[in-house]
């Protein structure tokens, strides 16, 4: 099989891709590992930047998106029973919108379907080769048989845990990492959100997020270690955890039967160049993000935004240039939404290693950030999301 752009991963990344090339008349094929029913019901994120929202408009796949998710215009930092708003709307004109990761893959994977794209699913043991070479392909097995598809690019977006990556030479690429001495414990509850905005909560007893997925599903999360044992949680211990975490005057969450959780590990990682040859990284294939900035999916998206723009340029006007500078131009936004993520996480989390005099500057970090507009628009600038093509 032939194709122009051979896509590894049916995630956010994978599937945005294909669908946008699609939109400018680029032909892929997207190979991914797991079922179609898998993909699209794996919980994962569900806060999306205001240029994703616009992104996801304007290429036809946002109906549903606007339809059922919730734009939130603004969050509320939760300190000692006080609660800051960050205004959103006021500091910056844009809101987020509440809606589901798992929607946006399968409202991505109708429209690949409905307009003839080919996504093979169940495809295992791919292997990419020839990358540094101009004949790239790809080799996997479906139905029991071995495949090879033949492509000018290979996009690796097949995650943390996929093989582009690890592909690439020893010595090409470099990683930059920090680790989190804590993890997030997860759950998904049949509970109506007892806040209309998101509620991030830093607390003596560890950092707590109330957020949500619809008006009868919740989504809350409290720190832990991050090796925790989520068999040691019984539903009524984590109900009254988070009780406390996110208690204030006059304030209670409203419980009801847990569906899902878990552990996720709190991990920043950036590697670098984020393209070997013909082999190009995007989004958790090449970062990974700690959650308290709601930025994993978003900077998938604007990995797309940035390579669609160059294949584009490439495949129509034979001008390099932007394929040249992919990684260049990737990393530069990718690097503001780690300083983000890293600076949230700092300041909302609590560290047992921190030093009294630590704890007062983290402290005074969040005094200056309620009494500061520069300090709130600063947040909520990238909180919103920042331009995706700089
Ligand atoms: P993805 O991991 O979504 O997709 C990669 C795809 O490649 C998967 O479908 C996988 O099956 C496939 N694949 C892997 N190896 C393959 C192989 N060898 N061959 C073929 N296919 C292969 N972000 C938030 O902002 N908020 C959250 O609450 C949040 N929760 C998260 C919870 C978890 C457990 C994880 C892992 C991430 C979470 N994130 C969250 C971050 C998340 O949203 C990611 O940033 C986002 O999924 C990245 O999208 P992709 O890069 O497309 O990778
Ligand atoms: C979520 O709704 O899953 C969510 C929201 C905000 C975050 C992380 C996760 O910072």
């Amino acid at each position: 099989m032939r194709t122009q752009i051979g896509i590894v991963g049916a995630g956010p990344a994978g599937l945005l891709l294909s669908h946008l090339l699609h939109l400018n008349g680029i032909e892929s094929v997207v190979l991914e590992a797991r079922s179609r029913e898998y993909v699209e019901n794996r919980i994962r994120a569900g806060v999306l930047e205001y240029p994703v929202q616009q992104l996801l408009i304007e290429s036809g796949v946002g109906a549903r998106m606007l339809a059922e998710g919730l734009p939130h215009n603004g969050i509320n930092l939760r300190v000692e029973g006080q609660d800051h708003r960050i205004d959103f709307k006021a500091l910056t004109g844009k809101h987020v919108m509440v809606y589901s990761q798992h929607n946006v893959v399968q409202d991505l994977i109708a429209a690949r379907l409905a307009a003839g794209g080919q996504i093979v699913f169940e495809a295992a043991n791919v292997s990419v080769h020839e990358f540094q070479s101009d004949a790239p392909y790809i080799l996997y097995e479906h139905d029991g048989r071995q495949q090879r598809l033949d492509c000018a690019i290979i996009a690796g977006c097949d995650g943390y845990h996929g093989v582009c990556r690890d592909s690439i030479p020893a010595g090409v690429l470099r990683a930059f990492e920090r680790d989190y001495p804590f993890g997030w414990l997860g759950i998904r509850a049949d509970a109506p959100p007892a806040s209309e905005e998101l509620i991030y909560s830093s607390h003596p007893r560890g950092f707590a997020l109330l957020s949500m997925r619809s008006p009868t599903v919740s989504r809350l999360y409290l720190q832990c270690s991050p090796d925790e044992d989520i068999e040691a949680w019984s539903d009524n211990r984590i109900w009254a955890e988070l009780q406390t975490r996110l208690s204030r005057e006059g304030f209670a969450l409203t419980e009801g039967p847990i569906t899902q959780k878990g552990v996720t590990q709190m991990r920043s990682l950036v590697v670098e160049p984020m393209q070997c040859g013909r082999l190009f990284l995007l989004g958790d294939a090449a970062h990974i993000v700690p959650p308290t900035g709601a930025k994993g999916l978003n900077l998938a998206a604007a990995d797309v935004a940035v390579l669609t723009q160059a294949l584009v340029a490439w495949l129509r006007r034979g001008d390099a240039d932007g394929l040249n500078m992919y990684s260049e131009a990737a990393l530069r936004r990718v690097w503001k939404a780690q300083r983000f993520s890293w600076w949230m996480t700092s300041l909302l989390h609590r560290f047992v290693s921190h030093t009294p005099f630590e704890q007062r500057v983290q402290r005074a970090e969040l005094d200056f950030l309620f009494s500061s507009v520069a300090a709130s628009t600063a947040l909520a600038e990238n909180y919103v999301g920042l331009p995706l093509v700089v």
